[in-house]
C-alpha cells in the first residue's frame, strides 16, 4: 500500500435475501415504467430535487476517483430560448442534411424532428459536462481518465434519480453541442455531454409504441 492510501470502514448494508429479491424486483419495476418524454409541461419542480439528483450523480465512480463532470442547470427564460434556438440551428442541418436516410429511418419510430419546444417549455435543462482535465484550487492541471465511461454512468445516475424522484426526462443531444460552451461560458476543456431535458410531462402524453429487448436478447450467462 502506499504511503498516501487511508482506509476507512465500508459502510455496506448487508440485507436478507428475501429483502435483496424483493428491492430488485421493485426496482426493476420502477426503472421499466421509465419513458423518454418529449412534451413537457412548464410546471415548476422542486429545487431541492434536482440538487439531490446531481448529488446523486456525483457518487458515480469515475477513473481515479477524478470526477470528470460538471453539470450545469438552466431555469433561465432567456437562456432556455437562446439554448432552443442554438440547438434548433443544428437541429435542422441534420434532419436535412447530415442524417442519411438510414439514420432517419431509425428515428422515424420515435416521432421527432428538428423542432424542439421542449427546451423552453421544460422548467430545468441540465448540461453535463465532460471535463478532459481538472484545473485544481492552485491552478495545477491534473489529468482524468477513463472520462467517457464516468461521466456515462454518472448521467445515467442522474437520469435515475430524477425518475425515481418522480420527474420525466428527456436526454437530448444535438450536435454538435459546442454552442453549449459558449452559452454557459464555461470553459473550453469541459466538452458537452449530453442535455437533459427535466420536469412534469404534458398531459395526455403519449410515447412512442416501441418495445425494450428481452433479457434473453441482452444477456449471456456463461
Ligand atoms: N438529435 C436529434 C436526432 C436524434 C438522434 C437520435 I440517435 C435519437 O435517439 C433521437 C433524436 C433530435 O433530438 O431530434
Amino acid at each position: 500500500m502506499t504511503d498516501t492510501a487511508s482506509f476507512i470502514p465500508l459502510n455496506f448494508h448487508r440485507l436478507e435475501e428475501e429483502s435483496m429479491l424483493k428491492e430488485s424486483r421493485n426496482f426493476f419495476e420502477l426503472m421499466n415504467r421509465r419513458r423518454t418524454v418529449r412534451d413537457f409541461s412548464d410546471q415548476t419542480i422542486p429545487q431541492e430535487i434536482i440538487e439531490n439528483a446531481i448529488k446523486s450523480a456525483g457518487t458515480a465512480p469515475s477513473g481515479a476517483h477524478m470526477q470528470p463532470w460538471h453539470f450545469a442547470v438552466i431555469q433561465d427564460a432567456t437562456v432556455k430560448k437562446q439554448i432552443r434556438e442554438a440547438a434548433e440551428i443544428e437541429e435542422r442541418k441534420l434532419y436535412e442534411h447530415r442524417a442519411g436516410d438510414e439514420w432517419l429511418d431509425a428515428l422515424a419510430p420515435l416521432g421527432t424532428d428538428a423542432n424542439k419546444p421542449f427546451l423552453e417549455t421544460a422548467p430545468a435543462l441540465i448540461v453535463v459536462f465532460s471535463k478532459k482535465f481538472t484545473i485544481d484550487d492552485n491552478g495545477k492541471q491534473r489529468k482524468n481518465y477513463y472520462t467517457t465511461e464516468s461521466v456515462g454512468i454518472a448521467c445515467g445516475m442522474l437520469i435515475t434519480a430524477l425518475h425515481t424522484s418522480g420527474l420525466a426526462t428527456l436526454t437530448h443531444t444535438p450536435s454538435p453541442m459546442k454552442f453549449l460552451t459558449n452559452i454557459l461560458q464555461r470553459p473550453t476543456h469541459e466538452r458537452p455531454f449530453l442535455l437533459l431535458v427535466c420536469g412534469y410531462p404534458a398531459n395526455d402524453t403519449k410515447v412512442p409504441n416501441i418495445q425494450r429487448h428481452t433479457l434473453n436478447q441482452i444477456s449471456s450467462f456463461i
